[in-house]
């Protein structure tokens, strides 16, 4: 093999594809490939033979087949230096085969002394080949591994590279940022050392080994605040939050303390509450620089990266309440876990969401405290990819990989983080490398499973300990400083733990956020009937007539010019309005009355089932035209965006939009009811769960498509049973709708309320254009929510038998009802299951003295509101019409299906 078989084999053809791609199109090259072919093309003509940087073998240069070699090299070191760096404070790193040894690029020791022209072409500045070497090496083989070169932005690319080569090799921190980082190590390792000692065993999930997570997080802020930051939210699960309540947001130690001592039982009336790892926090504080900031932790349960999209909501939700939609005023900063990281699909949702028109939150900031190890699993065993962080590739966000032993290198990288994201509003990634001390939790042992590495760690000196020793090392700490740093703080520790052990303090419940404070908790009676919603008719009419607009110019596909046609009927014609006219009318009031609604989920501008069609496309230029934003000039905005493909995140999303504003209609619509649950951990662990356990409230709505039309066992069935059995102390509604008049109603209650619940609701597919699901428009003009709705057709003695239904299987026991002319037996419509409308559903069937009483679904009888119904209706004699019980909620047949609705249909009937 010839000695230049690497470059000249494997490189040459690359090489010189960027150069054919570089005189093409030079602009979707990397800036460093750019610059080096515009150096070379001008300085080409005279030492090569070819301007075409062709590679031959046998070339009569060899010197230009070098300088590729070494440009090779330059770029190597750039793009897969990472692999390399000195990360790891406790092992060996794997070896990731980086391929940067000479050889790799067909040189030599031979050339360490030669001064290539490439070096200073790549950006470097000249020198030999060897001074070239060390400063390659001493950037990116050190302390942090940048992982930059998949950034193909070219502005983002060059600002990268220039602070990396140009200030990460000759950062030196001034003496204050070294006692900065000094202090916030001293608290972060003193504050855990000291809860290990009082709460032996207890477990806290503690930060120990990642300690420099607290000085990575005040730098974060203090950047990021001289930056133009005013707020910061941050997610994060179990590990070390604790610490950074203590630490960073400022929870004072004495309601830590009284959290471990557990003494008092708190006032449970406001909820159930949680843990202390999982409870939320929020304070005003002011950076070293002197900056005033607010900090929020957002409360999260145990599942692991759940909270990350609720983080993104609420952050965007202030953006536009507070800073103008200025994101450069509000951060999102994500801590992460290393496996829950690489392994948790909510990451890559999340990820994806970064760029988005409906999502976009001027970029994350990213910190993984990457311990190797999730719960007893090694890192081996937990990903595929090289890093936990590999997601952040697919949104071309630069990656910093840290040791978490070098508080300086942490320091650099963290600045470089804040200043990126303040300055491109994209999102980044730090990843601090670091271990954990202790098991999983305090009374874990870790030897089982990784004994050799504990081993290590059990003689490895803490962080600041080794902070302490490089800065003593290099003459420059003060011994007495530290230790009086050390002293002082553990004795404000015990102080306050005194206090606390003579009077602990009692639980209390986050105070309320600004927006929240007009609003109060709900009580019992508030169910018994739902506010007055009606809006007046110049109201409605105003918002008719916008949804009959079109911009000037705008040439609509022709179905809906028959749609514009038929909106306008309904509103000035025949005054009977379907079901998606009720629901723009409704969106249209609370537009008209200053408040935002906000609806994301799949297709939901248009609708899955083609009903909505909220945003036009003009059939020539494609240009969107939005009808419900142009009703008036004081109107508010009308936000609606087809989302992502995901459930899980975008619910998150909304849930934490909704928890920032609760005076916007927040919603989210699933394509298919059952595709919920796939967001089934934000229903469980948020939705429904919230106010109990974080004694917050939330007026999120899910639209949720249901009923069985014989499209097999998916696309029927939203589960209403899971949210019925989820329901209890008025934490959520349920409702299963059939008239478009209630679902005005339904939608306007959630504003309308003095508090907030989350509203779910089974909403229909072929009822949308079903003839028999209209409503008087007068209906919007006055009235409210209606619960139950009686028979209007049969009433009184005669009737022998009453039906009492929910949702779709309505209209086919009317349909049977009217076609068979039944006059002895009533349908009842329970609009809404939850709160269970008891009283109301009483007096309505105590007008039909003596009749027998059957619950009717179309869902199996293990499914559906059936065993929700024999809970709350055990002291009445009812009987049931269901499909038999099954393992799949419908059957795949449509034959099948229509048979079973007919024998279900004479079954309620039956005598
Ligand atoms: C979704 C989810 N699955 C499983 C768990 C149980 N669990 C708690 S911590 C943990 C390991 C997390 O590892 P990592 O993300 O590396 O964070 P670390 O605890 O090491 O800081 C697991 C599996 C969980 N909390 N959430």
């Amino acid at each position: 093999m010839d000695k230049y078989s690497y470059i000249s084999n494997a490189h040459s053809g690359y090489i010189e594809g960027l150069y054919e791609q570089f005189r093409s199109n030079p602009e979707s090259l990397d800036i460093q490939w750019q610059k080096f072919f515009e150096g070379f093309e001008f300085a080409g003509a005279q030492t090569l033979e070819h301007k075409s940087p062709t590679i031959n073998k046998g070339s009569s240069d060899p010197l230009s087949e070098k300088e590729f070699a070494v440009a090779a090299l330059i770029e190597a070191y750039r793009s897969r230096g990472h692999f390399l760096a000195d990360t790891n404070p406790v092992r060996k790193r794997k070896d990731r085969k980086p391929m940067l040894g000479l050889n790799d690029f067909g040189l030599s020791e031979s050339d360490l002394d030669t001064c290539f022209r490439a070096s200073s072409l790549a950006g470097m500045e000249g020198g030999s080949l060897r001074s070239v070497l060390e400063k390659l090496r001493a950037t990116y083989l050190g302390k942090i591994g940048f992982e930059v070169s998949h950034v193909r932005d070219a502005a983002q690319q060059a600002w990268l590279i220039q602070k990396i080569e140009k200030e990460w090799p000759v950062f030196a921190p001034s003496q204050e940022v070294k006692k900065r980082i000094l202090l916030k190590l001293n608290e972060a390792v003193v504050f855990e050392n000291f809860l290990h000692t009082k709460y032996v065993g207890q477990k806290r999930f503690s930060l120990e080994g990642g300690e420099t997570t607290i000085t990575v997080l005040d730098f974060i802020l203090n950047t990021g605040a001289s930056l133009g930051a005013e707020e910061f939210v941050i997610g994060m699960a179990h590990r070390g939050r604790l610490n950074v309540l203590a630490n960073t947001m400022g929870k004072t130690y004495e309601q830590i303390f009284s959290e471990f001592e557990g003494s008092a039982i708190p006032d449970l009336t406001m909820g159930d509450g949680d843990v202390k790892y999982h409870l939320g926090y929020k304070s005003d504080q002011v950076t070293p620089d002197g900056k005033a900031i607010h900090l929020k932790l957002c409360p999260n349960p145990s599942h692991l990266e759940a909270v990350n999209p609720t983080v993104l909501g609420f952050v965007r939700a202030r953006m536009a309440l507070e800073y103008g939609n200025d994101s450069r005023k509000i951060m999102p900063v994500l801590i992460h876990g290393d496996a829950a990281h690489a392994g948790q699909g909510i990451v890559y949702e999340v990820t994806q969401m970064a760029n988005l028109n409906g999502y976009a939150t001027g970029g994350t900031l990213h910190i993984v405290i990457n311990n190797q190890v999730g719960f007893t699993t090694d890192f081996d065993d937990a990903r595929s990819s090289s890093y936990c962080t590999d997601v952040a590739k697919i949104i071309e966000a630069p990656v910093f990989h840290v040791n978490g032993d070098d508080p300086e290198a942490a320091v650099f990288a963290a600045n470089l983080a804040a200043e990126f994201r303040q300055t491109f509003g994209r999102d980044v990634f730090m990843d601090l490398v670091c271990y954990r001390r202790h098991g999983h939790n305090e009374s874990d042992e870790p030897k089982f499973t990784q004994p050799s590495l504990y081993n290590i760690i059990a003689k490895h000196a803490n962080p600041r300990e080794v902070y302490k020793k490089t800065l003593a090392d290099r003459g420059q700490l003060d011994a007495a400083l530290a230790e009086k740093m050390d002293r002082e703080f553990r004795d404000l520790l015990q102080e306050r733990l005194n206090m606390v052990k003579q009077t602990p303090l009692p639980y209390l419940p986050q105070k309320l956020d600004e927006q929240w404070k007009t609003l109060r908790k709900s009580v019992p009676e508030d169910f018994n009937e739902s506010p007055a919603t009606g809006v007046s008719m110049d109201a409605l009419k105003e918002i008719g007539s916008a949804l009959i607009r079109l911009p000037e110019g705008f040439k609509p596909v022709k179905q809906i010019e028959k749609l514009l046609k038929e909106r306008e009927e309904m509103v000035s014609k025949t005054g009977q309005i379907n079901w998606a006219m009720a629901e723009l009318l409704a969106y249209g009031t609370i537009l008209r009355e200053k408040k935002i609604v906000r609806i994301s989920g799949q297709d939901v501008q248009r609708g899955t089932f083609s009903h909505r069609h909220a945003v036009l496309r003009d059939s020539v230029s494609n240009l969107p035209y939005n009808s419900l934003n142009h009703i008036n000039s004081s109107q508010e905005e009308f936000q609606i965006y087809n989302s992502l493909l995901s459930e899980y995140a975008v619910l998150g999303f909304e849930f934490g939009y909704s928890m920032a504003n609760p005076h916007a209609l927040t919603i989210w619509e699933a394509q298919f009811g059952d595709f919920a649950n796939g967001a089934q951990v934000m229903i469980d662990q948020f939705i429904t769960s919230t106010e109990s356990k974080w004694a917050r409230m939330n007026g999120i709505v899910l639209l949720l498509p249901h009923g069985y039309e014989g499209q097999g066992p998916e696309h029927s069935n939203a589960r209403p049973e899971r949210f019925l059995q989820l329901a209890a102390e008025y934490n959520i509604s349920v409702l299963n709708l059939t008239s478009p008049a209630n679902f005005f109603h339904a939608l306007r209650r959630q504003l309308v309320w003095p508090f907030r619940k989350p509203m779910v609701v089974m909403s229909p597919k072929s009822l949308l254009r079903h003839p028999k699901v209209i409503s008087p428009l007068n209906e919007l003009e006055k009235g409210r929510f209606e619960e139950v709705l009686s028979d209007l057709n049969v009433k009184g003695k005669s009737v022998r038998k009453v039906l009492l239904c929910s949702g779709k299987v309505y209209f086919d026991l009317l349909e049977k009802q009217q076609t068979d002319k039944i006059k002895d037996v009533a349908i009842v419509r329970l609009e809404q299951l939850y709160p269970f409308p008891g009283e109301k559903l009483n007096r309505i069937l105590a007008s039909y003295p003596g009749a027998s009483l059957c619950w009717v679904q179309e869902e199996p009888e293990n499914m559906g509101a059936w065993s929700f119904i024999l809970r709350n209706m055990r002291k009445t004699n009812i009987d049931v019409v269901a499909r038999k019980e099954s393992a799949s909620p419908a059957v795949g047949y449509l034959k099948v299906h229509n048979q079973e609705q007919s024998q279900l249909l004479n079954a309620a009937f039956s005598k």
